[in-house]
């Protein structure tokens, strides 16, 4: 599976190793946990990591680089296969385009791609790589790997997780791995954060017993000094996990004035729902976008019969 990496990571000197926009823990823990192996490994070569930065910049900054640095050099990028979503898009420069990517879509940049939809994380499969091949991993590596194994496993509470992904993490934790370290910066939160949580657990509206809604028009992104994306997805969970409640749905209107919702389900599958309105996703968390707020009663009503039916199937 990864003697092509080996052989490419060999040929060229000059590397820089992108992943998707608005990274989270796995994207900057597979990034820069490559490039500190590829580093310590082969001191002479030169490694780049590029793309957009946010709260997650504590884990290690972005290199700033000009067009000419991809001029016959290896672009890797990690943790995403799809152009539309990868940061920096001057892959395209490149001399070849190495992809490793642990999500179930095939690739439109890849060169070679390296694909293992199986694994939870694109950070486990590098370290897989470093294990399987006896590669020196310091405690700085190790960090950066475990950071992208603990966040994309949901801190391994997601049913992918398996036997491999303890065995990989005690394997880091005993290259230096610093697990205090790690846990604390990803559960510090932003004070405007904690506040507009505060926000929806006390503004979220019953459509039934069974299902629960917000409504948010811009000024709730104006009020709490908060982007879009966060009042949208990352909200909309602070309604799971309540007795009783199966569906709950997230509506938010976008700087162009689209109603963004998303959706999620306890257990039982909603995706047809965001199909039936333009959207998709996966079974139990999935979206789509509305023209107003006019239409969520709809989507509301739309939920409200899948559950019914699967009620009337299945109890
Ligand atoms: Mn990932």
């Amino acid at each position: 599976m990864f003697s092509k990496l080996t052989e490419l990571i060999q040929s060229y000197d000059v590397i820089i190793i992108h992943r998707h926009k608005n990274p989270d823990g796995d994207a900057i823990g597979a990034q820069l946990g490559l490039k500190h192996l590829i580093m310590d490994t082969y001191p002479n070569k030169t490694v780049y990591a590029v793309g957009d930065e946010n709260h997650l910049k504590s884990f290690g900054e972005m290199d700033t680089i000009s067009d000419d640095v991809f001029e016959g050099a290896l672009s890797i990028v990690v943790d995403v296969a799809v152009s539309y979503l990868v940061s920096d898009k001057r892959y395209t420069l490149s001399d070849h385009v190495l992809v490793i990517d642990h999500h179930l879509n095939d690739s439109d940049v890849a060169d070679t791609f390296i694909q293992d939809s199986s694994v939870i994380s694109a950070a486990m499969l590098i370290a897989r790589y470093a294990k399987e091949n006896n590669c020196f991993i310091s405690s700085v590596t190790a960090t950066l790997l475990l950071l992208g194994i603990i966040t994309d496993s949901g801190r391994f509470k997601y049913p992918a997780v398996n036997e491999e992904t303890f065995l990989i993490t005690a394997y880091l934790i005993n290259k230096g791995a610093d697990l205090q370290s790690i846990y604390k910066r990803i559960y510090t939160e932003q004070l405007e954060y904690k506040k507009l949580k505060g926000y929806f657990i006390n503004h979220f509206k019953h459509y039934n017993d069974q299902i629960l809604y917000m409504e948010n028009d811009l000024t709730v992104k104006d009020l709490f000094g908060v982007s879009t994306f966060m009042v949208s997805r990352g909200m909309v969970n602070q309604m799971a996990n309540i007795e009783g409640i199966e569906i709950w749905a997230n509506f938010t209107e976008d700087e162009n004035h689209k109603i963004i919702c998303e959706l999620r389900s306890a257990e039982v599958p909603i995706v047809d729902v965001a199909k039936q309105f333009g959207g998709g996703g996966h079974a139990l968390a999935c979206g789509c976008t509305l023209d107003s707020f006019d239409q969520t009663s709809k989507v509301l009503e739309a939920l409200n019969q899948t559950l019914k039916e699967y009620y009337e199937t299945y109890q």
